[in-house]
């Protein structure tokens, strides 16, 4: 009776599959799954139920989770150096959930990165923190509006006496100031919470801040931006005794129950792709991040933080306002198979949100596909193509892609000929 639509859907899943094979995937969120990694995934596991910790689940049948999951668990914190790791939040927000969850009481003062200044959506008082309590602050931020304004943040930290700071944001070109603020957090007794969701593979691959030796208590994260794996949560800390435990429950029961067991095991193998080869990829990505900036400037766009050397991440972020803006300039592009996506840019009222000016643009997927600075000149030229001098580069960026198709900074063979 349904077997037309289930073709439907089939069809569905194959061409997608086909289209971003296809296309520039530069949505700095996003990123691909290793073969191998893939190839692990639509198991048994997907059936499956383990709710507690490996070793003392509340089912049977567990033993083969349990081991994946111990193991998850002791590389993570092999590549992070740090003493815990809860791997059962299937996605970032939902590891933020569970730390906030513990963290804010009603009424508590909380210091976040506002969305005009890149921070997450669940930091704000619409998100998950607005569950907890209404007083969200938000960092001063300098002129330049990319950075927090560390001498006015300190002296509102005093006079407000917030009990929790969040750090981290989507909107993610220089790192945050955590050690530069952490005497004053100290002063006023408050939790460090680091949300490094974007920026995660960038963490593990040495080339960014690392928020637990700058004085963050918790690393939030999720799995699948600059840390190329499934998507999926995580929280790191250093913290023990009761402080963890608290953590603990936080994630189960108190924002999960069973964890998607199905993209275990391919986080275990992008852990071991990260051990392996998360130096190297995370330097390319930022090369490539500064180098596509530069790209873009030289094609005449309005590149942000100019002055700051454009990003130390895996973003960048351009003014298209000349252009109709980023919900107009993110369509275009699309129908030319360049996929990113329209973003605010810290000057912009909240009520622009629908077609703010910005775009975002992410290199850590395209890199893990091997491309390199010579790629970024010819990304920038074909969104100058299309932009500016308004050609249709849709065969192109087809022709392009076609010969990226293995994923580098993995144990994957390489492609066959
Ligand atoms: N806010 C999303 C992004 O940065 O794309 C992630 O949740």
């Amino acid at each position: 009776m349904f077997s037309s639509h289930i073709a439907r859907v089939e069809e569905l899943v194959r061409e997608q599959n086909d289209w971003r094979d296809h296309c520039l995937n530069l949505i700095a969120s996003e990123q691909v799954l290793s073969r191998r990694a893939r190839s692990v995934m639509g198991s048994d596991f997907c059936h499956r139920y383990a709710e507690g910790h490996p070793g003392e689940r509340y089912y049977q049948g567990t033993e083969k989770i349990d081991a994946i999951e111990a193991d998850v668990k002791r590389y993570l914190k092999k590549l992070f150096g740090c003493l815990h790791t809860e791997v059962r939040p299937i996605s970032g927000t939902n590891a933020n959930e569970a730390v906030f969850s513990r963290y804010i009481k009603p009424g508590d003062i909380v210091m976040v990165n506002s969305t005009p200044g890149g921070g997450h959506i669940s930091h704000q008082k619409a998100g998950a923190v607005g569950k907890l309590t209404r007083n969200v602050l938000t960092f001063p931020r300098t002129k330049d509006g990319y950075h927090i304004d560390v001498g006015r943040t300190k002296d509102l930290m005093r006079a407000t006496k917030p009990t929790t700071v969040i750090f981290g944001k989507s909107l993610f070109l220089f790192p945050d100031p955590v050690a530069e603020l952490f005497d004053v957090c100290e002063k006023i007794g408050c939790r460090v919470v680091y949300d490094g969701a974007h920026v995660l593979g960038l963490i593990a691959g040495k080339q960014f801040q690392d928020p637990l030796r700058e004085g963050a208590h918790i690393l939030n994260a999720s799995t699948h931006k600059t840390f190329p794996g499934p998507q999926r949560g995580l929280i790191l800390s250093n913290l023990g005794g009761d402080d963890w435990r608290q953590i603990d429950k936080g994630a189960f029961p108190g924002s999960s129950s069973n964890h998607h067991l199905d993209t275990l095991p391919p986080l275990l193998i992008t852990t071991f792709e990260m051990l392996a080869f998360g130096e190297e990829y995370a330097k390319q990505v930022i090369a490539n991040a500064q180098h596509l900036a530069a790209a873009l400037e030289k094609q005449g766009f309005d590149v942000q933080a100019k002055e700051f050397g454009y990003t130390k991440s895996h973003q960048v972020a351009v003014d298209v306002s000349r252009y109709g803006g980023g919900s107009a300039v993110s369509s275009l592009l699309k129908e030319n198979n360049i996929i990113l996506n329209m973003n605010m840019l810290p000057f912009e009222p909240i009520s622009h949100h629908d077609n703010p000016a910005g775009v975002r643009i992410g290199t850590q997927e395209m890199t893990r596909m091997g491309m390199k600075q010579a790629e970024m000149d010819q990304i920038a030229l074909l969104i100058g193509d299309c932009l500016v001098r308004g050609k249709r580069v849709l065969d192109e960026v087809k022709k392009m892609r076609a010969n990226f198709q293995t994923v580098h900074y993995s144990f994957d063979a390489p492609a066959k000929k």
